[in-house]
């Protein structure tokens, strides 16, 4: 699998960084196969979270994910790009994430970290599927 799904989320939208981070990506060696801005709706953020149901910041997390435009994106590049995208994202709560990584650098909240990027190649395919319903995978 050598793609992955990447969000750009509405606190990143909000503090113009979109271009700082998808240059990122790019300096890399990834490209953008195909990428838009989006409000998401409740429905698609209960479906992409769906793993998230029951715990305690679902409610906060799907309120802060539907606030604002995400940039949304298929990033494409060598085999388990998703794994390389996770180590440049740095960890969830970004006050452990070091200096270098996208939430290192720019957040300091685990509820408005930034970024997200699928954590799997299983969840690659299903993220990308959830946004990109007509994008060829192979
Ligand atoms: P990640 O894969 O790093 O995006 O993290 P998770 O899938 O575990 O969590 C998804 C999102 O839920 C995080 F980006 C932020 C939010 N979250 C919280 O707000 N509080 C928590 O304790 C854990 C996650």
């Amino acid at each position: 699998m050598n793609k992955t799904l990447v969000i750009i989320k509405p606190d990143g939208v909000e503090r113009s960084l979109v271009g700082r981070i998808v240059s990122r990506f790019e300096d890399r060696g990834f490209k953008i196969a195909t990428g838009r801005f989006e409000t998401i709706s409740n429905e698609l953020a209960q479906k992409h979270y769906g793993e998230h149901a029951d715990k305690p910041f679902f409610g906060e997390l799907v309120t802060f994910i539907t606030r604002s435009p995400s940039f949304v994106f298929v990033l494409e590049g060598p085999e388990d790009t998703w794994s390389i995208v996770r180590s440049m994202m740095g960890k969830t709560n970004p006050l452990d994430s070091p200096c270098g990584t996208i939430r290192g650098d720019f957040a300091t909240e685990i509820a408005e970290n930034i970024v997200h990027g699928s954590d799997s190649a299983e969840s690659a395919r299903r993220e990308i599927g959830i946004f990109f319903p007509d994008f060829k995978l192979d």
